[in-house]
């Protein structure tokens, strides 16, 4: 059983997308529950990927390439796991602020936090401080992650925290920032509860926050 599920888990790692859709139904048709092959095969290869990608030893392309893998495999165990009801660790509510049209790097991080087991809600680009407050009002989600890549957007980030503050949502969301010219101080200076430098951390500190 534990070796299907390492296999699950290196094939994801390779980014071998089909073959990790094919296992995962094999461990199903063997008896292993979704949840299993979620924590223990598939998340267990994204936290590789994660970990050797912060150290420098995997780049860009070879994240996405082992995130669309990581997407077969929760294909197949989504409606399953969506029947069972299994809990998440937390919803987190992404999106590139506005102005900004960068979004590979908010991809990545959403992907990664799929792969961590949280409930992700994808706003996309160019988003108005407006519509993460609505987004927070529909979703209720913990975490709040804003991701700018030009310094002239940068200032979208605390605009989107006053709009929160003004709807009086604020205290009910933790916030975390990140992107290419975002720093801890940034962060810090506009009132954010969090900032990570790349997706792994952001995995990291989005555990810590939930
Ligand atoms: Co643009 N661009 N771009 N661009 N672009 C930059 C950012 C730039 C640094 C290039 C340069 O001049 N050297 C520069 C910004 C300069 C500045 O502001 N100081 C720039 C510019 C100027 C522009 C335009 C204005 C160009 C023009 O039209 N004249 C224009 C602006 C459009 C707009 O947004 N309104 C523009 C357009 C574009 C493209 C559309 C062509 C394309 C974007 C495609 C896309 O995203 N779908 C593009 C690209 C690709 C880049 C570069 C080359 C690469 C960015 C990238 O994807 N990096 C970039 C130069 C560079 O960075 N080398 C550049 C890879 C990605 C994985 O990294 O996004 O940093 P990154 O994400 C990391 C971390 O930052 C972190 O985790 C990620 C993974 O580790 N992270 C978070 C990101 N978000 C996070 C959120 C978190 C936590 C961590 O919590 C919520």
């Amino acid at each position: 059983m534990a070796d299907i599920l390492q296999k699950i888990a290196s094939k994801l790692y390779e980014g071998e997308d089909e073959e990790v859709a094919e296992l995962v139904q094999q461990a199903l048709d063997s008896g292993l529950t979704p949840k299993e092959i979620l924590q223990d095969g598939l998340i267990a290869g994204m936290d590789q990927v994660g970990k050797d990608f912060k150290a420098g030893d995997l780049f860009v392309p070879e994240v996405l390439i082992a995130a669309r893998a990581m997407h077969a495999g929760m294909n197949v165990l989504r409606p399953l796991l969506a029947a069972s009801d299994s809990p998440t660790v937390g919803k987190y509510v992404i999106g590139t602020v506005k102005g900004d049209l960068h979004d590979i790097g908010k991809n990545l991080v959403k992907m990664m936090l799929e792969g961590a087991g949280f409930e992700t809600v994808d706003l996309g680009t160019d988003v108005a401080p407006e519509a993460f407050v609505r987004a927070v009002q529909e979703h209720k989600p913990r975490i709040v992650g804003m991701s700018a890549l030009l310094t002239t957007t940068m200032v979208n980030m605390k605009s989107t925290i006053d709009a929160l503050q003004e709807a009086g949502l604020r205290d009910s969301v933790k916030i975390m920032v990140g992107g290419a010219p975002v720093t801890a101080a940034f962060a810090q200076q506009i009132g954010a509860d969090a900032y990570a430098p790349d997706a792994a951390t952001a995995v990291d500190v989005a555990r810590k926050l939930a």
